[in-house]
């Protein structure tokens, strides 16, 4: 209870910030995307992660005002780096949680945000977790709504779920974002490099984009290239960096 209020007053004190995680494009590294991910520093204390605040925050439905923030926050820098960077700039990935897809009100603030900055709704993903999303549902119902807007639709941590292919059925996904624990043991592992394989299949017969993630290693990018993967993300490119650094990087790519 306490950690609930504590993340009230932060949004209102504005304690919160985004960095942003290149997603590259495979085999040269050219910044085809940034993940939003938030991070809270309160007023006078340690960072706290967001695998601690962000469970809570959705328990308490205070993930709703915060999301809102992030979407807007995510939003107003990418639109400032197309001003800038033209179509140098990157498209947006921004994470929805499970408690985001049950409010009804989510799609009509996605479109307005989107309006508010002027920004195209193909140039925004909005990553989802299986999890969050079962065949039927109320989250379904906002995910066919979201992507009617025309943003992209990423299923984040694929292949970890427990309906990955069922949902790939009634879903309107873009991307799968494979999920890291396949990518880690890549080299040295034929039954490793067979799944990894087969999901990268399943996304191209699908349509479908496919961004490995969680990838640390230069022996784990040039597999995946060799493998058939595109997109990649994870610390061997780049860790999340704050706006500025994006700025930084897209100056200095061109
Ligand atoms: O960035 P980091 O690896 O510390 O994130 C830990 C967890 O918090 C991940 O599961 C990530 O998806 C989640 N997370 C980070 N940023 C956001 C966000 O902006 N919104 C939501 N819903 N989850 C986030
Ligand atoms: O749940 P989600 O996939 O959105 O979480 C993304 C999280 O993974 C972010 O918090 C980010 O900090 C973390 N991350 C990104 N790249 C790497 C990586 O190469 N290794 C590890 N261990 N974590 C990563
Ligand atoms: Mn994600
Ligand atoms: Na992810």
């Amino acid at each position: 209870a306490d950690l609930a209020a504590a993340l009230r007053r932060g949004l209102a004190r504005g304690e919160f910030r985004l960095v942003y995680q290149p997603i590259v494009e495979l085999p040269l590294g050219g910044m085809h995307a940034v993940e939003a991910l938030v991070r809270w520093h309160p007023d006078g204390g340690a960072p706290v992660s967001p695998a601690e605040f962000i469970p809570v925050a959705e328990q308490t439905g205070m993930i709703v005002d915060l999301g809102a923030w992030i979407l807007d926050t995510a939003c107003a820098d990418a639109a400032a780096w197309q001003r800038r960077h033209g179509t140098a700039a990157p498209r947006i990935s921004v994470n929805v949680s499970a408690r985001q897809l049950l409010d009804p009100e989510l799609p009509g603030l996605v479109g307005s945000v989107l309006r508010r900055h002027g920004l195209e709704p193909g140039r925004v993903t909005l990553e989802i977790t299986e999890t969050a999303v079962f065949a039927g549902g109320p989250a379904l119902h906002t995910v066919r709504a979201l992507r009617a807007l025309g943003v992209g639709i990423a299923l984040d941590d694929f292949g970890t779920g427990h309906s990955s292919l069922t949902l790939l059925r009634t879903c309107p996904v873009t991307t799968l974002k494979v999920d890291k624990s396949f990518i880690d043991e890549l080299n040295g592992s034929p039954e490793q490099e067979a799944i990894a394989v087969s999901l990268s299949g399943i996304a191209a017969t699908l349509g479908l984009r496919a961004v490995a993630e969680g990838v640390e290693t230069r022996d784990q990018a040039d597999r995946l290239h060799v493998l058939g993967y595109r997109f990649a993300q994870g610390y061997h490119f780049a860790r999340p960096l704050p706006a500025g650094d994006i700025d930084a990087a897209l100056l200095s790519a061109v």
